[in-house]
């Protein structure tokens, strides 16, 4: 008779730093994990610890019905995975992709007669595995995969499923940090501004993440409310046209201080073209609607 405790059995192909972070996690939770990675070498530490290492991937595929893959990109995904049998096989593929990559890998896998759910790593290897680390994967796809495996799959990070467009995963991971790279790009101007003086980064440093996160929280939710409702205009402080006017100062500021305008000055451009056609009473979500275009 079947044991109800046993964990459900687990196949990972890719044991790279993420892959390694995972494995260890299911391991930890008491899961049957077997494991392959293109060089094999990379999975001694773990056979160690009680992963079972196949010697090709097909071997490791045929293990386990559930098999989850990352891998660096969708080409080793490709690569890794071909001419293995995955009829039967529940596919849940963490490698990092763009949506599209994720749609025709889910096709091509669903032909194969494999179920398919696409996800997006909220995390980096040290929060797997430490829930109040935060970390999180975004799933799409088949919402029956998900829901079947959602247990065996929150085991080294959480999970938030996203819809049943395969693509969404990677839509929302892509999202998510290209907004963080336009953090990143921020702090690194307000860094350059001060790097000549007599100021010191660790000090400035709390002052330039708080102002980030009080800035971050209302004006996100204020854009997402205005581009939900299609009315841009603001009644409250700082509309297009004062923060327009405020540019120049900011260019002039980053001249003084021998500082490239490079990463602003494209957002200030957006800003003046968004004037431009009459929309000084507005807040910056008229921006979005500059970036889409329209073919
Ligand atoms: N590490 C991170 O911080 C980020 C966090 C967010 C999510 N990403 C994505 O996760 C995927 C895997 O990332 P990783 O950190 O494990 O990446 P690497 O340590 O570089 O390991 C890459 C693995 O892929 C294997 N591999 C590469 N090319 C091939 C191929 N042609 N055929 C088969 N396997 C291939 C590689 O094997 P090997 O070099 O050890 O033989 C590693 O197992 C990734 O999509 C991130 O964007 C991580």
């Amino acid at each position: 008779t079947a044991n109800p405790n046993r964990k459900t059995p687990v196949t990972l192909l890719g044991l790279g730093a993420m892959g390694t972070a995972l494995a260890r996690a299911w391991l930890a939770a008491g899961h049957p994990l077997t494991v392959w990675n293109r060089t094999p070498a990379r999975a001694e530490a773990l056979a160690a610890e009680g992963a079972k290492v196949a010697d090709s991937a097909a071997g490791a595929v045929a293990a386990s019905t559930l098999v989850v893959v990352c891998l660096l990109d969708d080409a080793s995904v490709e690569t890794a995975l071909d001419g293995v049998g995955l009829t039967g096989k529940d596919l849940v593929n963490l490698t990092t992709t763009t949506p599209a990559q994720a749609r025709a890998r889910a096709t091509w896998a669903e032909e194969r007669g494999a179920r398919y759910l696409d996800g997006g790593i909220m995390a980096v290897p040290p929060m797997v595995g430490i829930p109040e680390a935060g970390g999180y994967v975004f799933y799409s796809g088949s919402r029956e995969l998900f829901e079947l495996h959602r247990e065996s799959l929150a085991v080294p990070v959480g999970t938030a499923y996203v819809g049943e467009d395969a693509g969404f995963a990677a839509l929302h991971d892509v999202a998510l940090l290209s907004a963080m790279y336009g953090m990143f790009a921020g702090a690194a101007h307000a860094f350059a501004l001060i790097r000549r003086e007599d100021i010191d980064p660790v000090v400035f440093a709390p002052l330039l993440g708080n102002w980030i996160k009080a800035m971050a929280g209302s004006s996100i939710e204020q854009t997402a409310r205005q581009l939900r409702n299609g009315d841009y205009t603001t009644d409250v402080v700082s509309d297009l046209a004062m923060q327009v006017a405020g540019t120049p100062t900011f260019l002039s500021t980053a001249e003084e201080q021998g500082v490239s305008p490079e990463l602003i000055a494209p957002y200030f451009a957006l800003m003046r073209r968004r004037l431009d056609v009459g929309s000084g009473k507005e807040d910056l979500t008229g921006l979005v609607d500059l970036l889409v275009r329209k073919d």
